[in-house]
Order: C-alpha cells, then structure tokens, then sequence
C-alpha cells in the first residue's frame, strides 16, 4: 500500500462561472499539506506526499530489517517454537511492519504526529527565524518611509510571504544565484545584500545597491549573485535560466568540477501563465540545468483571482509535463517549504536537473502601496492571517526547546536596530548627480531626451515649446 493519489480535476467551480466570486478563504486544497508529482518516463504518473518519497526509503530500510530480524529471530525461537510457525511469524513480519510504517505515514501527513528527522538545528532556526522577521520589520519600514515620501514609484511589499524566501534562500551559497520580481527586497536581504543597501536603494541614494538606479523593483547585486527585480513580469525566467546554464556550462565543458552552483528563479502565480515560464521550462529539462522554478502563489495577480485566470490553478503539476518534478508545498510554514527546498537544491546541485515548486502563500498588504487592497474578501484576509508564518514558526521553535522567548525578543530587538540604522544610513546619503542617469543605460545616449552635446532636452528653455505645458 503506498500513498499513490489519483489526480482529480480542480473541484473549484469558479472558472465555469465567470460571475461567481473566488473562495479561496477555507476551500484551499492544500494548505498543511505537501504534494508532489514526479515525472515517470513510463506512462503512469503518480501523486506522492513528499514523505511518501522518504517513505519509499524508509520502507527499503525496513525491507532490509525485515530480514535482519528473520535471520535473528529464527536462531532465537529454534528451540521453542515449531517450524511453521516461525515461518509464519516471518512471513507476516515484513507486512506488519510495512503497515505500522504506513499508519505513521499517515498521522504525519495529517499532522498529528511531527516528523523528527526533518528538523533542524538551533542554529539554523534561529538564522531562519532572524531572516523572517528582517523580511517583516523591513517590509513594515519601507511602508512608513513611502507614505513619508521617502521613495518613488511602485513599491511591492513582501509581508506573509516570509517563509518562501526564508525557506528557501538561507539553504544556498554565497555563489548560488537568485532571480526575483518587483516584490525583490526580502530575496535580496535573504541573500546577503544588507539592508543599507536595499533601504538606499530604495531612497534612490549612490549608497544603493545599483547606486540609486533601480529603485525598488530592480534590486541586483553582483557580489551576491543577486541577479534583479524585473519590473516586466516573467522577465527574470529566462535570466535565471541563463545562470543556470552558465552553471552547468562552466561545470561540463570549462570542467570547473567544483562548480555546482545552482539558480533560484522566483515569481508569481499570474506570471506562470506567461510564455516565458513555459519555454524556459522546456530548455531547464531539456538541459537539466542547476535550476528551481519557485511559484509564490499568492492567489491574486493584482485584483485578479489566479482561480479565475488559470486554467488548471494547480501549477505545479506543470513540471511533468516538460519532464522535471512539480511539488506544491505549504507556502506558510518555512518548515515544510525548506524540507522541499532541501531535495529541490540537492537534487539541482547534483546535476540531476531542475524543479518547479509551488508554494501557496498569501501577501498580508495590497499588491502595491499604491493599492487600496480593496477587492480581496475580508474573510480571506483573516484566513491568511490567522496563519502568520512567523507567529507559526516563533511557537515551533519555543515548543520543540529550540529558543527561548528572550532569545527571540533579543533577535526582534537586533533587527529592528538594523531596520533603523539602514533608514538612518539611507537618508544621509548623497543623491545622484544628474549626470549618473547617462551612465549605464546607453552606449550612445544622444537621442534618448538628451541632445547631440551630451546635455538634456528638457534644460533647453525651449524644449517645451508649442507643446502643452504639463
Ligand atoms: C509583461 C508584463 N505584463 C503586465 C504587467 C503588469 N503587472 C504587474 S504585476 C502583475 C501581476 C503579477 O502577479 P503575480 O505573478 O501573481 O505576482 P504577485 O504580484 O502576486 O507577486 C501584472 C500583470 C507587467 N508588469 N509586465
Ligand atoms: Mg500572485
């Protein structure tokens, strides 16, 4: 008996009436729960639980037990017991054992019973939790600074969806790569950019991460193999597939043996209905390259409900369809995504090709701070809310002794410290020169608003001559 699901049509009614409002708030499939649909070269495709991969191993191991203890217990039970009998006794070992096996399978995969193998280290929970909680209180800073006119343009806020970066990013190296979207800064800070530099750059200062030129979609940095913000959505796929194969190119043909870098690419559930997605997915499997494929899904494109827009809202069964694993994880508990994480990374660093991972999380503020977060269900909200990623991941760490209250608050303390001198630092600095917007953009900026003699347009008094004043 194993875990084997049969794949069901999506049983959410709302794509066949366009009218009918999306319900996402407790109807969720999902959430708890971590599914996984790998690809078979055979035609029958199965639906796992992750654990039922461990599982899987789990049961060769009892398999070889199983005859351990066949040796073992017939030397013992010689001499009492008859031969039939110990041979029926032997015979049913393996089931039994294989069906104890299970019922724990079972009770961990409805959560009642905790998996001890997948935990980690003090360490590592309190470097996890310290990243989330950076995430949050930067995220928070960032709203009080842009409602104080402290930053231009569009500014995406990452808050609820901590545990996807968390998760993931605090697993990789320093030469490890990610790719991100307009909603960049937690993966940056995740990655190692500090947070003067992402706050600066935020402020549009030279101390910035791009010098003050990216503003808040467009976070890069070179040092940290932090790749962008791309404002355009789907941009960042195929730079991230790009990486990867540099990865794999260095390793294969430059016989960089060490190189076994991998490539994160992160992005939203309304971007994986763009073509770009889908072509990279086929090069990533084609050429098996060191990549994940990370879908934050957070059930909305803006004002549009992903249920509405999709037309199988289950994403992550995508990835067998180009040969490569799709897994769907909680997206609200940064232990069960960093568990998926884990295989995903090892299985990319290994050379044994990409994953797509979809991750069903929810963002906690409007699309944008420009965004009166006015079309979402209230009740929706709540759900979410109610399952806070650090609130669920802070009592973890109490309950299994892993940290204590205090520790903690001295983590939040630090942190909040951090968040503040990066304001500080960012306020204080220069702002560009003028001059810089001619760096960087083009080889030949003539033409672009600025004349042949290297000067703006737009400082010519006449420039705005028999043409409407703004
Ligand atoms: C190529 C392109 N088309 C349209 C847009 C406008 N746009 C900005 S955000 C967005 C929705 C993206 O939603 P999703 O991928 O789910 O990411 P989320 O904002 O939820 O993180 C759209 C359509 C864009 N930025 N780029
Ligand atoms: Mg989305």
């Amino acid at each position: 008996m194993g875990f084997a699901r049969v794949i069901q049509p999506h049983p959410l009614p709302l794509l066949a009436d366009p009218r009918a409002k999306p319900t996402a708030t407790t109807s969720s499939l999902f959430l708890g729960s971590t599914r996984t649909l790998r690809h078979t070269p055979a035609h029958t495709q199965t639906l796992h639980h992750t654990r039922s991969i461990s599982s899987a191993q789990r049961r060769s191991v009892v398999a070889a037990n199983v005859s351990d203890v066949k040796l073992k217990s017939s030397a013992n039970l010689v001499s009492s017991l008859s031969l039939s009998l110990q041979i029926a006794i032997c015979r049913a070992l393996p089931c039994m054992l294989e069906f104890m096996q299970t019922i724990v399978e079972l009770l961990i995969d409805m959560d009642l019973i905790v998996n001890r193998d997948k935990l980690l280290t003090k360490e590592e929970g309190l470097e996890v939790y310290e990243d989330m909680i950076l995430g949050r209180v930067f995220e928070d800073m960032c709203a009080q600074m842009y409602y104080r006119g402290k930053m231009f343009g569009f500014v995406h806020l990452y808050n609820g969806q901590e545990a996807v970066s968390s998760g993931f990013i605090k697993l990789l190296k320093k030469e490890d790569t990610v790719v991100s979207t307009y909603r960049d800064h937690v993966h940056a800070l995740s990655k190692g950019v500090p947070a003067r530099a992402v706050m600066s750059e935020l402020f549009g200062k030279t101390t910035g991460c791009c010098r003050g030129q990216g503003g808040s979609m467009h976070m890069f940095s070179a040092e940290h193999n932090v790749l962008g913000g791309f404002a355009f959505i789907g941009e960042g796929i195929p730079v991230a597939t790009g990486a990867a194969f540099t990865s794999k190119y260095k390793r294969e043909v430059l016989k960089e043996a060490d190189c076994d870098h991998v490539t994160l690419a992160f992005f939203g559930d309304g971007t994986a209905n763009n073509g770009q997605f889908f072509e990279c997915l086929n090069m990533a499997a084609l050429w098996k390259l060191p990549i994940i494929f990370v879908v934050e899904n957070n059930l909305w494109a803006i004002g549009m409900s992903h249920l509405r827009a999709t037309s199988d809202p289950e994403i992550w069964k995508k990835g067998p369809a180009f040969g490569m694993p799709g897994v769907h994880v909680d997206g609200m508990d940064v232990l069960k995504v960093r568990e998926v994480a884990k295989e995903a990374i090892g299985r990319a660093r290994r050379g044994e090709g990409p994953t797509l991972v979809e991750c069903e999380t929810y963002r906690f503020r409007g699309h944008s701070l420009a965004d009166p977060d006015e079309l979402r269900d209230p009740d929706e909200k709540a759900h979410y809310a109610a399952r806070d990623p650090i609130t669920q991941f802070k009592k973890y760490l109490i309950e299994n002794k892993l940290a204590s209250e205090a520790e903690l608050k001295a983590i939040e303390k630090k942190i909040d410290e951090v968040v503040e001198d990066a304001v500080e630092f960012a306020d204080e600095s220069p702002a560009p020169s003028r001059s810089q917007l001619l760096e960087n953009v083009f080889a030949d900026p003539r033409g672009f608003g600025i004349g042949p003699d290297g000067r703006y347009r737009c400082e010519d008094p006449k420039f705005t001559e028999g043409t409407a004043q703004v």
